[in-house]
């Protein structure tokens, strides 16, 4: 039996809660997924409103408070969106609650590492809680916040921000609705992640069969899947176009495993999700890799009867590994798949399709192939009246996802390289190690 205890802050964490916030006119809320399991989203929603502070969400947080709250800016760090990276630069004071301060959360640990910038953390537990050199208030977190919230109000706390949050917030809408809109066009076209395979996208293009691309997919989906709907994911580029795009409105509609990130987790997630969920319609996100590492459950979900679907982005490799390849300046490695060439020896000969809604059609499941914003419309619309599981091959273009907004992210790059590329990642590694924090 799993139960919340509920641990009550210490009177003097409080207290240096208290005079820590009353100092500071900058402050900015980190959701984490402790929120989620504290079951603390309508505390926290409070909290914040009381106050006039934003918050921002981790991949674990999202869904505690609805996307669409005015001082909620969406996800935070690495895989961010350009609101919250912006006003969590600007910001004085971060108050990390149920956050575990994981390595995309803090950019490394340099997203807040201006000199003014202090920590309060709310963590019940106190490894996590102590991260950052942080003021720790070591208690649930729907227990600290209302307790906080009491003194603070007592105290006449409010923050300093006049028209900031609502700027940062409008400036990614209009960013937003220019990702949703992103159409390829042979010949005139730059995708997101540019410089990488632009020569080759109209090769792409053709073997696909389709011209979408992963952003206009996501935000007509979020349209489509209605807010009740459970989004689950893991791995490759779709956790952070997620984290950056998708606006979660009801309580525990996000469930990314974003711990490992581990490829195959989708499929088999969602199945758990479906079984704890049984009245809701649960969609796992995956891209075509991750689906070839584990499906097998979705077998599982024909057995016992429990539906659950699978949106599936073919960008004919695994993107968000050759985006790192790419960026990190040792070109494009294994990670497209393509077929071994005969003269040349490597893998660098015609793309291997595959129709993965064949495959899936194989185990029982309902599928649909979608190359077009309307095939993939009647494919969802279809899907939602099935009763068994069901799959939505969705072919999209590499190099399509989004790109970074303003966070840095410590990739392992070789320090000594006779490739000029590779040398000036090492350099910027560097000098991004050095303005982040040490610990
Ligand atoms: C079990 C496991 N192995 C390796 C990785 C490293 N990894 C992360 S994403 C990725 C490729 C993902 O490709 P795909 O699922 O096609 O998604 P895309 O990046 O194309 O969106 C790899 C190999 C991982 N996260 N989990």
């Amino acid at each position: 039996m799993h139960r919340i205890e509920r641990r009550p802050a210490a009177e003097a964490a409080l207290e240096d809660a208290v005079r820590l916030m009353m100092s500071k006119r900058k402050p900015l809320i980190i959701c984490g997924g402790g929120v989620r399991y504290s079951e603390a989203g309508a505390e926290l929603q409070a909290f914040a409103e009381a106050f006039h502070i934003p918050l921002a969400e981790t991949q674990a947080g999202k869904s505690a408070v609805p996307g669409s709250h005015p001082l909620n800016l969406g996800g935070v760090g690495v895989t961010g969106n350009g609101a919250a990276n912006a006003i969590a630069k600007e910001a004085d004071l971060i108050i990390g609650v149920g956050t575990r301060f994981t390595d995309f959360t803090t950019g490394s640990k340099e997203l807040f590492s201006g000199s003014g910038t202090d920590i309060l953390t709310v963590n019940v537990s106190e490894f996590h809680a102590l991260k950052l050199e942080a003021t720790p208030v070591v208690a649930d977190a729907k227990a600290a916040l209302i307790a906080l919230r009491q003194r603070l109000e007592a105290a006449g706390y409010r923050s300093g921000y006049t028209a900031e949050i609502e700027a940062a917030r409008a400036a990614w809408s209009k960013e937003w609705k220019r990702l949703a809109g992103i159409q390829y066009a042979p010949g005139a076209f730059t995708p997101e992640v540019a410089g990488h395979l632009d020569e080759a996208l109209p090769e792409y293009a053709q073997a696909l069969g389709s011209c979408l691309t992963q952003t206009r997919v996501l935000a007509a989906l979020n349209r489509l899947l209605g807010d009740d709907a459970v989004v689950v994911g893991a791995s490759g580029s779709l956790p952070g176009d997620l984290q950056r795009m998708w606006a979660a409105e009801a309580p525990h509609s996000y469930h990314m495993e974003y711990g490992y990130s581990c490829m195959g987790y989708e499929i088999s997630g969602a199945l758990g999700v479906k079984m704890a969920e049984p009245d809701r319609e649960v969609y796992a996100f995956a891209g075509d890799g991750s689906y070839l590492m584990l499906h097998s459950e979705l077998v599982t979900s024909i057995q016992e009867g429990q539906k659950i679907n699978v949106l599936l982005f073919d960008n004919n490799g695994f993107g968000c590994i050759n985006n790192l390849q790419m960026g990190h300046g040792m070109g494009s490695f294994g990670t497209e798949f393509r077929a071994r060439s005969a003269s040349t020896g490597k893998l660098d000969g015609p793309l291997v399709g595959i129709d993965f809604a064949r495959s899936a059609a194989g185990y029982g499941v309902i599928t649909y192939t979608a190359r077009t914003l309307e095939e993939l419309e009647h494919a969802v619309a279809d899907a939602k009246r099935q009763t068994v599981s069901t799959l939505i091959d969705i072919k999209v273009l590499p190099k399509t996802m989004t790109n970074g907004y303003g966070a840095w992210w410590n990739v392992g790059v070789a320090e000594v390289s006779g490739k000029p590329d590779i040398a000036r990642a090492s350099e910027e590694r560097r000098r991004f190690l050095q303005q982040a924090r040490p610990y």
